[in-house]
């Protein structure tokens, strides 16, 4: 009876976070009244579209260095940043530079729900139901400059409210960038929620950039400054070890990392042993986004 119930969460075009939530607990239960060998069965099957994680793992296993180096510290110390009021300077070659108020950002976009799956660059993976909006929609609204190539972002940086800036572990503020084209493409997305709820600190509050074709660490959090310019940005991860973390970072199992493998990725939350798949190129969005990179050797330019 329960394997038959499972059948029914497989059907996606689900947009209640009541309805994950006790999906994930159904999914739960089942499992755990199945024993070991259940686990293999509904909670592992490959399904049809993506299965959002547990928001406790969302919210629990995070990557945001300014509160600290361990998967567990954002969740204990980013609730210190006060993200109200919050404003995002865009500047460079924009018709309409300014500070943008994030509430009048958010009057303006449509807010939609987005489940792609978050691939870390140190090979673990999870899928995300994010709400946000296309950041396309945000450059149209300030007029992007012909001679813009590239887009700068920032983090805030404030050293009162985040801990992990007393150490020199990047280059503070942390800072990412991506090509115009990217950045206008309609899967890139800044997000202000998950599972409908506004976004924890520890994911990024109060606004953050997705690109789910790259790794994780492209999704810069907690943005303050949005920047059009004609030259190639510099980013905090180029600049710790460029060997190690390209400035394009597309997700890509054909190029290793020096230190490890990017051939397979370990699923966050996938059961009491967890799961390893295999990684797909652009993460899955090649069919969308493979054009961008059309004669590039993604081998040298990664
Ligand atoms: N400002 C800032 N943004 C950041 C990071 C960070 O340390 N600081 N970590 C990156 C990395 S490595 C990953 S994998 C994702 C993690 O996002 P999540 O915690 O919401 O899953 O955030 C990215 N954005
Ligand atoms: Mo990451």
């Amino acid at each position: 009876m329960q394997l038959i119930r499972t059948q029914k969460f497989r059907d996606r075009d689900v947009t209640d976070e009541a309805i994950y939530l006790s999906r994930r607990q159904i999914i739960g239960g089942a499992a755990a009244g199945l024993g070991l060998a259940g686990l293999a069965g509904p909670a592992q099957a490959a399904p049809e579209g993506l299965e959002p994680n547990a928001y406790e793992d969302i919210i629990g296993y995070n990557n945001y260095y300014e509160f600290g180096t361990s998967k567990s510290d954002p969740a204990k110390h980013a609730h210190s940043l006060t993200t109200k009021p919050w404003s995002v300077k865009i500047d460079g070659m924009v018709d309409r530079p300014g500070d943008y108020g994030l509430e009048d950002i958010l009057a303006a976009a449509t807010i939609e729900e987005r489940i792609y799956r978050h691939r870390c660059v140190e090979a673990w993976s999870m899928v995300i139901p994010w709400n946000g909006f296309t950041l396309s929609s945000l450059l149209d609204r300030v007029g992007v400059q012909s001679g813009a190539k590239y887009v700068a972002f920032e983090t805030i940086a404030r050293p009162e409210e985040m801990p992990g800036l007393r150490f020199p572990v990047l280059n503070w503020p942390y800072r990412e960038g991506l090509r115009l084209d990217e950045a206008m493409h309609p899967l890139t997305i800044l997000a202000n929620g998950i599972y409908g709820k506004d976004i924890l600190n520890q994911n990024g509050a109060p606004l953050r950039l997705v690109v789910p074709w790259k790794y994780g660490f492209k999704g810069i959090k907690s943005i303050v400054r949005i920047t059009l310019q004609d030259k190639e940005p510099f980013t905090s991860w180029n600049d710790a070890n460029r060997r190690e973390y390209g400035f394009y970072s597309n997700v890509n199992p054909q190029v290793d990392h020096p230190r490890w493998s990017q051939e397979t990725e370990r699923v966050i939350g996938a059961g009491l042993f967890g799961s390893r798949r295999q990684t797909d190129m652009f993460n899955g969005y090649g069919d969308e986004v493979a054009s961008l990179y059309a004669g590039m050797d993604l081998k040298k330019q990664f």
